[in-house]
């Protein structure tokens, strides 16, 4: 009790002093409503996300910026990238407090918001980015949106993450049992560590904005992340192999606070909603670019090694059970509906 009372007045803490590092003018929900829709002040919209300012993430909020901007002069977007207003979870609980706009994290971290989102956190399910945006796209998609808005935050589109790979400083990885032991960081989500307990490796949960660090200290030994991100954020120079794995699929998701979201002006609602859509199509498209430019790029950087299809069946065999021990947490039926929409769209 007294350990949760902490937490909650350190957020309220944070979230009072995020608000009063605010520039004076209209910030945050009130002034939404009184300052663009009374006075003409411009209104605001702050941004935070997890990477740093080289990647497609980075690159498509750029893009929203600009979309919002050119169609009305009554909101302004500031983008903080690299974790630097907060790692993913606390940016969403900022999104409940109605202290922070929009973040665009993966889902992993939000499954512990929604727990249904954790369908995408079930290794070996998507394939190809053609199943991906079948999926996506479809009802399930919009159903997992419709979940979102029970928690005070509001789901406007799909942007890409991408597929996950692993890499380490120890050893070329070719087959299961070269995962005995491996301290590899997951994101704070508990089926991606009950899924590397199971391929043999020891899994540690941590915050993206830790990680660089914690493998710089050797504190872990590797990490899984998409291509760009391998690179943009400079694993090489703390990373000496490269695993193609493509395990896992991970969406980014752009949230709104609810907050801020009901203090919009219907046109201003109509102009973000339809910037976040198109800046995804924007970063769905920039990720797969990148994603194919950094691998060849890490392939001059790092000792590259792709698991093969037949020993790939071993690491799928591997992580069976848990798939089956947490369809239960996500929701049984959840699952069954997600997983007939991914075998209709391949
Ligand atoms: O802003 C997004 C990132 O913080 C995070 O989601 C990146 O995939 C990620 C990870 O491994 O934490």
């Amino acid at each position: 009790m007294k350990k949760n009372l902490m937490i909650i007045f350190t957020l309220l803490l944070m979230s009072v002093l995020v608000a009063a590092c605010g520039n004076g003018e209209s910030d945050s929900v009130e002034g939404v409503t009184e300052a663009s829709a009374d006075t003409g002040e411009t209104k605001k919209l702050r941004i935070s996300l997890g990477l740093n300012d080289k990647t497609p993430l980075y690159k498509s909020s750029e893009k929203f910026k600009e979309l919002v901007e050119e169609k009305t002069d009554s909101l302004n977007v500031e983008i903080y990238h690299s974790g630097q207003l907060a790692d993913d979870r606390s940016a969403i609980e900022m999104l409940q407090f109605g202290t922070l706009d929009i973040t665009i994290p993966s889902t992993a971290p939000f499954t512990s918001f929604v727990p249904e989102y954790g369908v995408f956190d079930l290794p070996f399910t998507l394939k190809n980015t053609d199943v991906v945006d079948k999926v996506l796209q479809g009802k399930i998609g919009d159903e997992l949106a419709e979940k979102a808005s029970e928690q005070g935050v509001k789901q406007l589109a799909w942007w890409e993450n991408g597929f996950r790979q692993l890499t380490n400083s120890k050893k070329s990885i070719k087959k299961l049992d070269d995962l005995n032991g491996l301290k590899v960081r997951t994101m704070e989500n508990d089926i991606h560590l009950g899924a590397w307990k199971a391929m043999g490796a020891n899994p540690t949960p941590m915050a993206f904005t830790e990680l660089f660090t914690a493998m710089q200290q050797k504190t872990v030994d590797g990490q899984e992340n998409p291509y760009p991100t391998i690179l943009l954020e400079k694993y090489p120079e703390v990373q000496k192999y490269v695993t193609e794995t493509n395990h896992i699929y991970s969406p980014f998701i752009f949230l709104i606070s609810q907050k801020t979201w009901d203090g919009l002006t219907e046109e201003q609602q109509e102009i973000v909603e339809s910037a976040a859509l198109e800046a995804g199509e924007h970063n769905r498209k920039l990720s797969r670019e990148t994603a194919a430019s950094a691998l060849e790029e890490l392939k001059g950087q790092m000792e590259y090694s792709k698991v093969s299809d037949a020993e790939l069946e071993k690491f799928r065999g591997a992580v069976k059970p848990v798939i089956e021990k947490y369809k239960e947490s996500i929701g049984q039926d959840f699952v069954e509906k997600y997983l007939n929409e991914v075998n209709n769209a391949e």
